[in-house]
């Protein structure tokens, strides 16, 4: 077992958040909580993290630099990246993979922490384009065989296992002019805190939360993707016949890792149990979302367990000038009937036509579940007696 020693942890006084796990720290906020704001404050922002948090002092802390097509590895301060470069900010979705785990650990167990439906958050971060800090190190689109690189990170913590956190893109996608991949010193306006990534951590829009690697300690460019365990050995959707981590050792290295998320849409108001009336005019409410910066066409909601659809009002600002692609969340309103002992269900489509699917599909990780979500009428524990 894991000797980390988690006594350095930021004190967290009481706070609205679920805590899934103490150490490592993973938290969720409370749904009703979470789409009360466009931008989700930091109170209500899910947690993630594999290790204890670093502690690090901002003016000694540097990035470096090296990999394919660098000729002079170099090392970046804090102080270079505020001062000499373009600050500039991108309102994103960071969704954790596992997201609504707990839907797919229903029907078989899965491995990993048994995440509701809050391990996401609509914030905006703020830093420097890692294309801008990657161009004066001469690595553009120019570079020989851009398609079949990537680009790793590193951060400085130790995780469990002695792992340590690290993921990759595909470089093209840090070099897409429209791409908004960032290195950020702020998120919705405030220096980043220790759970978030403190002094600097990288943001990827429109993939899952885990690309975006916190307390970057190294940039790499690579003509193949990161070897770090999240990587390689997690984080991607394995057959449904795979059940344990023996089979799975089979299978890490055939199945791709997930970069973009998946369609997906929640009701978070009313809650499980919370409409035990039959009302004839209840508003529903919740969160709609797409990877690789797809908007939200459409959200069904239905009063009567999918027999009849309601199309939900949607929130969800255009895309930004010249960029055709929305990173943000679509918060949604409806207002349908609902009956006694009947299902509330949601359902979103977005803009390539992708609609989530009405059942789930186990895999092992319990990862990018976005199966239709179904208000159960009675609480959690009556259905499951
Ligand atoms: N260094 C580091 N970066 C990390 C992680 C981590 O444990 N360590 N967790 C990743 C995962 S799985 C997610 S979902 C997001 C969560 O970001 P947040 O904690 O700011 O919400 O951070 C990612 N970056
Ligand atoms: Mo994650």
């Amino acid at each position: 077992m894991s000797a980390l020693d988690y006594s350095n942890d930021p004190k967290r006084g009481p706070h609205p958040l679920i805590v899934r796990k103490d150490a490592p720290y993973n938290a969720e906020p409370d749904i009703t909580d979470l789409v009360k704001n466009y931008i989700t404050p930091e109170e209500y922002f899910f947690c993630r993290n594999h290790g204890p948090l670093p502690d690090i002092t901002e003016s000694k802390h540097l990035i470096e630099i090296q990999g394919i097509g660098i000729e002079n590895p170099t090392h970046i301060s804090l102080k270079d990246i505020k001062e000499n470069y373009e600050k500039s900010s991108v309102m994103m979705v960071m969704q954790c993979a596992g997201n609504r785990r707990d839907g797919l650990h229903k029907v078989k167990h899965t491995k990993g922490v048994i995440w509701g439906p809050g391990a996401l958050g609509n914030a905006v971060y703020s830093g420097c384009r890692l294309r801008d800090v990657l161009a004066t190190v001469g690595v553009t689109t120019k570079i020989k065989n851009l398609s079949k690189l990537h680009v790793a990170f590193e951060s400085v913590e130790q995780c469990e296992e002695d792992k340590c956190y690290g993921s990759s893109i595909p470089l093209s996608k840090a070099l897409d002019e429209f791409g908004d991949v960032l290195l950020a010193y702020e998120m919705n306006y405030s220096t980043l805190t220790r759970d978030h990534g403190f002094p600097i951590r990288v943001v990827v829009p429109g993939y899952i939360g885990g690309r975006s690697v916190k307390y970057l300690k190294s940039i790499t460019i690579q003509d193949y993707e990161s070897m770090s365990y999240y990587q390689r050995r997690d984080y991607k959707i394995l057959p449904e016949n795979v059940l344990d981590e023996d089979s799975a050792n089979n299978y890490w290295c055939k199945v791709p890792s997930i970069g973009e998320y998946n369609v997906q849409s929640y009701v978070c108001n009313p809650a499980d149990g919370m409409h035990e009336a039959a009302i004839a005019n209840q508003k529903v409410q919740g969160y709609a979302l797409s990877g690789g910066g797809r908007s939200i066409q459409r959200v069904d909601v239905s009063g009567d367990d999918g027999k009849t659809w309601t199309t939900a009002q949607l929130y969800q600002p255009a895309a930004e000038g010249d960029n055709c692609r929305v990173w943000g969340w679509c918060l949604w309103t409806a207002t349908i009937p609902t009956k006694r002992n009947v299902r509330i269900v949601s359902r979103a489509v977005d803009s390539s036509g992708n609609v989530q699917q009405e059942y789930p599909v186990w895999n092992y990780r319990g990862v990018m579940n976005n199966s239709w979500r179904t208000v159960d009428p009675h609480t959690i524990e009556m259905s499951n007696i």
